[in-house]
């Protein structure tokens, strides 16, 4: 049976690995932050009796800022493949918590990538990395050739975990591969990445409990394909013979007024009526606009979207009113608005 070790196992791509790997047969052992309330939410539908004899799935605190805990859950573990997912991920914190967000996203990559290094048993080893480490984009759609423009310490600390994932790969010889993944939503983003914002804040109008929705810049423009694809790609990264590097992407590009849009027309409501600007939510420097090229990934690792932008915007709306307690079934139909 093969064992994987994830961090940010507790996140939204975390939650949807751990799922792929139980479905494949593996072992997967996930470390979580300690946290003074819970934060397992996620993937609580996995929890097994830890007394189960044939239990597969297993959790362990530990924290990417603390490299004596990695290391010694590695070596307890003895993991054949290493998903690294864990990270303060969002973009317009990191500009409050730079040092913070190096720490784990940056610092915490090499943490994990130097207890591999001394591993005594072969690891394959994952990077998340992001698209916005292309940031003011030298040339559309980007590749995993395209050079990077970083703009967010979070995208500065994202940059350093790819190049030394690189270095151990060239250097010591690792199995180690980089994803280049562009956004990617499902019910289980977190509530203040703009998509699930925006579908949550819709669910809430409706419900009658909010009147308005506060965003920031609706010109971005992103590529948001579906998550549980995404990690599927992570996956497949891992199993082929050489280590590599991959842009995952769906290759269209939408903007946030797009996606707003979209959201209330289906509830068949006008966001003008209830979408206000608050300068709060704007970046110190933005990211315009993100569009990937996914070419490598489809010949090399057979890996293509299937979820469309309608799809993914509709199934996320009709989660997040579930959740208000309100019946999916009035949403409006494409026909019908
Ligand atoms: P997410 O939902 O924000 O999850 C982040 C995970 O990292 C959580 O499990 C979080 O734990 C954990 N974490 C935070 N600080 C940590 C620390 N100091 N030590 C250990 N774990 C820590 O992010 P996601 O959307 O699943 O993304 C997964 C990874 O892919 C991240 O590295 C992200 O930067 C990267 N990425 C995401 C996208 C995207 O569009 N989703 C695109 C490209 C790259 P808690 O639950 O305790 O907070
Ligand atoms: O949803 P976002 O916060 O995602 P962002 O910044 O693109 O980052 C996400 O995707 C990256 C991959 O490219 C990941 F690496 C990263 O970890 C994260 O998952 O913002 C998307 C766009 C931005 O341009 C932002 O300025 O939406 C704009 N926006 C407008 N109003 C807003 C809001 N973003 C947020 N979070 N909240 C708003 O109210």
């Amino acid at each position: 049976m093969t064992r994987a070790l994830v961090t940010g196992i507790t996140g939204q791509d975390g939650s949807y690995l751990a799922d792929l790997l139980l479905a494949k047969g593996y072992e997967v052992h996930g470390l979580i932050r300690r946290s003074s309330s819970f934060n397992t939410s996620r993937i609580d539908h996995l929890y097994q009796d830890p007394h189960e004899p044939d239990g597969r799935f297993f959790l362990h605190y530990s924290d990417l800022t603390d490299s004596s805990s990695l290391v010694t859950w590695l070596n307890r573990i003895r993991p054949e493949e290493v998903y690294n997912l864990g990270a303060q991920s969002h973009v317009g914190v990191s500009f409050e918590m730079p040092e913070f967000t190096a720490d784990t996203a940056g610092m915490g990559t090499l943490r994990l990538l130097e207890a591999i290094r001394h591993a005594e048993w072969p690891v394959r080893f994952y990077q998340a990395g992001s698209s916005e480490m292309f940031g003011k984009v030298v040339e559309s759609p980007q590749t995993e050739r395209t050079r990077f423009q970083p703009r967010s310490p979070y995208a500065v600390a994202k940059v350093f975990g790819h190049q030394m994932t690189i270095q151990y790969r060239e250097a010591y010889g690792l199995f180690a591969a980089n994803g280049i993944l562009f956004n990617h939503e499902s019910p289980r983003r977190g509530p203040t990445f703009v998509t699930r914002k925006i579908t949550r804040g819709v669910a809430a109008i409706l419900a009658g409990r909010e009147q308005k929705l506060y965003l920031g810049n609706l010109d971005a423009r992103r590529d948001w394909g579906y998550a549980p694809e995404y990690v599927e790609a992570m996956w497949r990264m891992l199993q082929q013979p050489e280590p590599d590097d991959f842009v995952i992407a769906t290759g269209e590009m939408h903007s946030v007024r797009e996606f707003v849009d979209d959201a209330f027309a289906l509830a068949g409501l006008d966001w003008q009526q209830h979408v206000e600007i608050d300068a709060r939510y704007f970046r110190p420097t933005e990211v315009d606009e993100l569009c990937g090229d996914a070419s490598k990934a489809r010949t090399m690792i057979g890996w293509e979207p299937k979820t469309t932008f309608h799809a993914l915007v509709r199934l996320m709306l009709e989660a997040d009113l579930r959740e208000a307690g309100l019946d999916p079934s009035r949403l409006l139909t494409a026909a019908t608005r």
